[in-house]
């Protein structure tokens, strides 16, 4: 059933960084991985116009501690949005549902209890092949990651302003 209502203003967040104040934070578990999702991501936030000195990245162990660590810069004030940047791969290892279900519910709580955006940008992949291609340079996570911070930053700002 189709109708004639249309919502009477509608919002969305610009993908314009300049001045804007980003926390990356980047596991090193997988390093290999991750290290192409933060060339991502850092690719993305340049191209969207945020500058180097106002990005910070922290580095954890593994996707376990990314929460804290992005929960912490979040509540610090110096942020506008924090990134997580991760890799869980599940190969044959059992600890893969032990790690990435925290990871995802941690900066979920996170951004919800702080009101400030923290960007989901761990692969959760079956294996090192399907890491690689949401690494790469024409699909990449992280740059996708570093758009979404942005675009959310402004979307927040405009939506606290009523
Ligand atoms: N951490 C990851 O970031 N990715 C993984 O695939 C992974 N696996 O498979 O175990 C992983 N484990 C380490 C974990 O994140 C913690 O650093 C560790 O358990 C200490 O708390």
């Amino acid at each position: 059933m189709s109708s004639n209502f249309r919502a009477g203003s509608s919002v969305e967040g610009a993908v314009d960084g300049r001045g804007m104040r980003i926390g990356l934070v980047c596991g090193r578990f997988n390093d290999l991985i991750t290290t192409r999702l933060l060339d991502g991501a850092s690719n993305g936030l340049a191209v969207h116009g945020v500058s180097e000195q106002d990005v910070t990245v922290a580095w954890v162990p593994g996707a376990f501690e990314i929460p804290i660590a992005a929960k912490t810069m979040a509540v610090s004030g110096e942020y506008d949005a924090v990134i997580a940047l991760g890799a869980v791969i599940r190969g044959d290892t059992a600890h893969f549902d032990y790690v990435a279900g925290p990871c995802a519910y941690g900066i979920q709580q996170a951004q919800l209890e702080t009101g400030v955006p923290i960007v989901f940008g761990v692969l959760t992949t079956e294996n090192l092949e399907q890491a690689l291609e949401r690494s790469g340079e024409h699909d990449n996570k992280g740059e996708e990651a570093a758009k979404t911070a942005i675009e959310m930053v402004d979307l927040l700002r405009r939506l606290r302003k009523g």
